[in-house]
């Protein structure tokens, strides 16, 4: 800033203004300001840009709203909340010494969360659908603690905290997979509760548009660390929700302004950085930086010397007087100017310690609440500026090591049992006894209305949901048919499904296409016009081509999600669709079309965070498979995506050859989530390639779905030489390619099997032998694989367009010899047939591998085998693609 040359100028322009705002109003006071600016611009003056404002509250005093409600009692339960969740993980870790769990993130946040449950989360009693909350991960504690006073935890289950193999403990963070009724979101993994609820607010809007879901009044909080906003997840979807106009989310961040380590900017001030941030990207932003008890010395400063104090002071600072206290604030806060330590002569150290902050005074943040519920056409962020480790005095009170503080000596332990008044004796103090009033006491009375009036307690998951039937599978008759003399691709083939599915009058319209920018890589614009893109603000310009039948059709009831080179934020949208059952008691089966490539790999934590969810829906790893995508090279072809399914244990995953067996899956992947209401989701790869889809043989629906079936038998059963040949996806064409070279010219006859899923085929053998295990006296079951197998001692070979691991899964179901093909190695730009060669999985892969397993059982000569190498022209030296 330049100095001021002319104060008594100054001052008459700031005195005009005043006059204005008194008079006439903020309105006015504002137009007044863009006017100057304006003309200032006419002028060629450059103006200085700011997104931040002094480091104040952004409300002031005269426009606060006044909280409703008793200050003491509320004061009261809260401190009954702050004991129970500090008894509860010191209890936990005197049993078990590291069992972990957290008090400084809560003892930061009780307020913020308080006041929430007091006045303002509804719960989904009754008609009301209840507001969705993302609680802080490591807050979990706290929760607990509530619900403990609320009578719905006992002691026990406190006492199980994080124990939970045995009985009824209770999760270490927020799992709904863990708590079904409890926890709705996962969050503890930082950013992803952020992004994922800017994309239920979203999908909140847009479920309304669409008439399926109410829009009413509900609301989104998100609970988050100041730490946590370092994460990209946390801040990149924001810009979505400020040109959305979500003013059904708010986002509460505990500026407590320490993350794990340390301070989050020790040498600057998250507080104005995310002010300047969200402000950039359209949001409502609420500053909560200081307590009331901090009013009076503003008022009293006529000078803007404390404002200019505030705004001097780093974070690193900030976090130094509260460890130090409040002789140390008055030497180094107050003390730089004279003045200051004048405005606070009158005040003893201990008063100036207890200048508040604005996330511990529940006025503040009551008013906040309050104004961010009147917010219209912005979302609303409210920086609440707070202390780590809160209340815990020497025990680690803003000190670095606070976040990993488990328990406190017993003077800690009493200093916070006096500062929070709880009515236990010193001698009962060792143990750390939880304190719960009586029923009837006025305590719990009040949190009990309160939460009454606010439609039940929190928090809740809606586990149960009506169930859809789904279509038969004949109304698939069409993906079942032979494509003729058509080639079509299996995304091709997918997107058939697809528009069968969105006709169907029961389910068609819960099936949403979701695309991150790629819908014309898939094929699949014909549904732009056909469905319509989402678009809040409907189509306010002609489309260039508009003309054309596939148009680009924007439209605010449309059905397709396009949410733009974004993966993690398409995959956003898709889980607030998958748990709408849960959230809004409106299942939609959403469809997430994507790069394979660009799939787990890149989303592969909020894959991990929907399995926790019970997400229902499915993924569709498109152009897939590390050969098949050719030409696109090493970042494009995946050949592992199974592979990260298959981490997933609530995850089935497919990669079907034909469309039929694309058709069998989705119709039975509806069937198993929705109508039988299985906890699952779907993870299905389609490829690229055209070839004619042949007709659906007899009877193979239950194999395609168990993973495996028989797709061909040897003509002639009685040959003497015999193989097994397995292979999926694309590469099932050169295994069928590589029957008849086995046959034609050594042969060589082959019963040949469709591997639909490995995966599943894995599962349920390894189910198998578990069961075997446990069972030692019962007659054995046998996998599935094996079953289908049978005894003979023909090898197996197996060919995937995936890395061998993935096939080499099934090879303790497998009795007879075996070998597994596969893409093991950076891929790399070519034509298909160069880089099958190259990874070793074409038909002459496949052939050779069915000879040298004959050769090694004695039944053709090694020369043979040789002299097949020459004829395929296969190099015996060329070099291992897992090292080029
Ligand atoms: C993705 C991820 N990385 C690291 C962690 C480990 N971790 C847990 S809490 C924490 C610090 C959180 O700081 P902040 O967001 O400021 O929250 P506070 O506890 O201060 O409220 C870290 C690094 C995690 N949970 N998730
Ligand atoms: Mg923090």
């Amino acid at each position: 800033m330049t100095a001021d040359s002319d104060s008594l100028e100054t001052q008459e322009w700031l005195d005009a203004f005043d006059a204005i705002c008194r008079a006439q109003g903020s309105e006015r006071a504002t137009f007044i300001l863009d006017q100057l600016q304006e003309h200032a611009t006419q002028q060629g003056i450059q103006l200085p840009k700011s997104v931040t404002t002094p480091f104040c509250n952004t409300i002031p005093v005269n426009r606060q709203k006044a909280m409703p409600g008793d200050l003491f009692m509320e004061r009261r339960i809260r401190s009954l909340v702050r004991w129970n969740a500090l008894a509860m993980v010191m209890r936990a870790n005197q049993k078990s010494e590291g069992i972990g769990g957290h008090i400084a993130s809560f003892s930061s946040a009780a307020t913020l969360y308080d006041i929430g449950f007091n006045y303002f989360f509804r719960g989904n009693q009754g008609d009301h659908l209840g507001d969705l909350i993302f609680f802080q991960g490591h807050s979990a504690p706290g929760m607990y603690a509530r619900s403990f006073l609320e009578g719905r935890l006992s002691e026990q289950q406190l006492d199980n905290f994080r124990r939970e193999v045995d009985g009824e403990g209770l999760s270490s963070y927020p799992h709904p997979w863990l708590m079904p009724d409890y926890w709705q979101f996962p969050t503890v993994s930082m950013g992803l509760g952020p992004i994922q609820a800017i994309y239920q607010a979203h999908v909140m809007r847009y479920l309304s548009a669409r008439g399926l879901v109410p829009r009413e009044d509900r609301k989104v909080w998100a609970f988050l660390g100041d730490g946590e906003c370092d994460e990209p997840e946390s801040l990149g979807a924001i810009s979505l929700a400020g040109r959305e106009e979500l003013e059904n989310l708010v986002f509460v961040i505990n500026c407590n302004l320490q993350r794990l380590d340390g301070p989050v900017r020790g040498n600057g001030k998250i507080i104005q950085e995310l002010e300047g941030v969200f402000r950039g990207a359209g949001w409502n932003v609420i500053k909560v930086i200081w307590g009331r008890h901090w009013d009076a010395l503003l008022e009293k400063d006529t000078s803007g010397l404390l404002v200019k104090r505030m705004n001097e002071v780093c974070d690193g600072d900030l976090q130094n007087y509260k460890y130090n206290g409040g002789a140390y604030t008055r030497e180094h806060f107050f003390g730089k100017y004279p003045e200051l330590l004048d405005l606070v002569k009158d005040m003893t150290d201990d008063q100036i310690m207890a200048l508040n902050r604005g996330g511990h005074d529940p006025y503040k943040v009551y008013a906040a609440y309050a104004e961010a519920m009147e917010s219209k056409g912005k979302p609303t962020v409210i920086l609440a500026h707070t202390v780590k480790g809160y209340g815990l005095g020497g025990a680690g009170e803003a000190a670095n090591d606070t976040h990993s503080v488990k328990k406190l000596d017993i003077d800690s332990l009493k200093k916070f049992r006096d500062r929070f008044a709880i009515p236990i004796a010193d001698d009962q103090l060792e143990s750390v006894p939880y304190y719960r009033p009586a029923e009837d006491s006025p305590e719990i009375s009040y949190m009990m209305r309160q939460r009454e009036n606010l439609g039940g307690p929190l928090p809740a998951r809606r586990a149960s949901f009506e169930a859809m039937q789904a279509p038969s599978l004949e109304a698939f008759i069409k993906q079942l048919e032979s494509s003729g003399e058509r080639q079509i691709s299996t995304t091709m083939a997918f997107v058939r499904v697809l528009s069968t599915l969105i006709k169907d009058k029961n389910i068609g319209n819960r099936v949403v296409p979701i695309v991150p920018d790629e819908a014309r890589t898939f094929g699949m614009e014909g549904m732009f016009r056909q469905l319509g893109i989402y678009s809040s603000a409907g189509q306010q310009y002609v489309p260039h081509d508009h003309q054309q039948i596939m148009y680009y059709k924007e439209d605010k009831k449309g059905v397709i999600l396009e949410e733009g080179i974004n993966e993690a934020g398409a995959m956003s949208a898709w889980l607030a669709l998958a748990t709408a059952y849960s959230t809004s008691a409106c299942p939609m089966i959403p469809f997430y079309i994507f790069y394979s490539m660009f799939g787990f790999q890149r989303i592969g934590d909020l894959a991990w965070a929907s399995g926790d969810s019970q997400a229902r829906g499915f993924l569709i790893g498109a152009t897939a498979g590390r050969t098949t995508l050719n030409g696109e090279g090493l970042q494009h072809q995946d050949g592992h995506s199974h592979i990260l399914a298959n981490t997933i244990p609530n995850c089935k995953s497919y990669d079907a050859t034909y469309s039929y067996e694309l058709a069998v899956i989705v119709q039975n992947g509806i069937k198993c989530m929705y109508e039988d209401q299985e906890n699952c989701f779907y993870y299905l790869t389609t490829m690229n390639e055209n070839y004619v889809q042949p007709e659906m043989p007899k009877g193979v629906e239950d194999g395609i779905i168990k993973g495996m079936y028989q797709f061909a038998s040897a003509v002639d059963a009685s040959a003497k030489l015999k193989v097994k040949l397995m292979g999926a996806g694309t590469i099932f064409n050169e295994v069928l390619a590589a029957a008849e070279i086995l046959r034609q010219d050594y042969q060589v006859e082959a019963d040949i099997w469709s591997l639909t899923s490995v995966n599943q085929l894995v599962r349920e053998g390894q189910a198998i032998d578990r069961w075997n295990l446990l069972h030692p006296t019962d007659k054995p079951k046998t996998a599935y694989i094996t079953q289908q197998l049978g005894d003979s001692a023909d090898p197996v070979i197996v060919a995937t367009d995936y890395m061998k691991a993935y096939g080499e899964q099934i090879r303790p179901y497998v009795r007879q010899p075996m070998h597994v093909l596969g893409t093991d190695g950076y891929g790399r730009s070519d034509s298909r047939t160069a880089l099958r060669h190259f990874f070793e999985v074409d038909r002459h892969f496949i052939a050779l591998s069915a000879l040298k397993a004959l050769s090694d059982q004695g039944h053709i000569k090694a020369s043979v085998v040789e002299q097949a190498i020459k004829k395929f022209a296969i190099d015996p030296e060329k070099l291992n693609p897992l090292y080029q």
